[in-house]
């Protein structure tokens, strides 16, 4: 594999260089997850998938690419509307490689909700879904751990500013994970993601100093909406905040587009409690079988309710994987 461009790297039909997608593999409209295993059983929801088809396998009638790096891209149609689920695996890092690479290849504005697991700091409990309004970053002072003990006033956390989601995807998802799962299972606060699952979640860890017993306490008292911790989130929110305009077709509407519509990408997250974190519970396989499909139905639902304007800025329908 052969790559142009040491700046963006593609290579020379014209696929980029981590998620492996070209032009017209991906839809405006995408749900990421972690894992791929999720991305497969979120596809048998897509427009033509025979339900009594192999649990584990794509459809037929999918688009799907598998990137070397392990990235995995499934493009459909849900209700009629073309879609994206990408799998992306775990941490800022992977969120950055997807957002940017997806960007590049797609015309015309983006919508990108996340559907993630997380830990529950809150009395969110297992099975449980939160949508997160805002989210910030929780990273491992790494100095503070250094030999120079200079380091040693500071703290050993160091916490972010807020990036907010979208107010109208945020508010669309938890209407339509209410419908799914009911009002009761549904929560709407902050997300704290960070750099680690092990020390900057809080978890103790005898193998290593992670300085993390008072975590909980202090990001409670710093943001006392705090909910969930989770690994990706904060950085979706914060390329969308920072996202420019997005490549449209013709010079007059990029003017245009400049001043009424900053951003390009319009994102929102939603992830189900995996960890109770306070009464130290885990899901069971049962439950995330039953609440995947129909959080997953939800965002779907979402993804196409929310408005990306005038649907001939789009990426073309023509030459697309989703074209019929
Ligand atoms: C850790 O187990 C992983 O689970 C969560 C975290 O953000 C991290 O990626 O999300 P996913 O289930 O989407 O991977
Ligand atoms: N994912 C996380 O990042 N943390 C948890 O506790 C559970 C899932």
């Amino acid at each position: 594999m052969s790559m142009s461009n040491a700046n963006f790297p593609m290579d020379a039909e014209g696929r980029t260089y981590h998620v492996g997608v070209k032009r017209g593999e991906l839809a405006n409209r995408i749900i990421t997850v972690g894992d791929p295993a999720r991305a497969i059983v979120l596809s048998r929801t897509l427009d033509g998938v025979d339900p009594s088809a192999p649990v584990k396998s794509i459809s037929a009638n999918l688009f799907s690419h598998a990137s070397h790096r392990g990235f995995l891209t499934i493009t459909g149609r849900y209700k009629g509307t073309p879609v994206s689920i990408v799998a992306i695996g775990m941490g800022v890092s992977m969120m950055d490689f997807f957002v940017r690479e997806c960007r590049a290849v797609v015309d015309g504005p983006m919508t990108i909700i996340r559907l993630g697991s997380c830990g529950s700091l809150s009395d969110a409990k297992v099975g449980d879904i939160c949508v997160p309004s805002s989210s910030y970053l929780v990273q491992r002072n790494y100095d503070y751990f250094a030999e120079d003990s200079s380091a040693s006033s500071a703290s050993p956390y160091i916490l972010s500013k807020k990036f907010d989601a979208d107010p109208e995807v945020t508010a669309t998802l938890v209407k339509n994970m209410s419908a799914q799962l009911g009002d009761n299972h549904v929560w709407n606060g902050i997300n704290a993601t960070a750099d680690s699952f092990y020390s900057s979640q809080g978890r103790q860890d005898e193998n290593f100093v992670d300085n993390n017993q008072e975590l909980f306490t202090e990001l409670v008292k710093y943001e006392p909406g705090t909910l969930t911790l989770e690994m990706e989130t904060f950085l979706l929110y914060h390329l969308a905040r920072t996202s420019t305009v997005a490549p449209l077709k013709e010079e007059s509407k990029v003017k245009a587009a400049a001043t009424s519509n900053k951003h390009s990408i319009r994102a929102g997250a939603c992830m189900m409690v995996f960890a109770q974190r306070k009464s130290n519970e885990f899901i069971s396989k049962e439950d995330v079988a039953r609440v995947e499909p129909l959080a997953g139905k939800a965002v779907f639902d979402s993804l196409v309710e929310v408005s990306l304007g005038d649907e001939s800025e789009l990426h073309a329908t023509e030459g697309s994987v989703w074209a019929l």
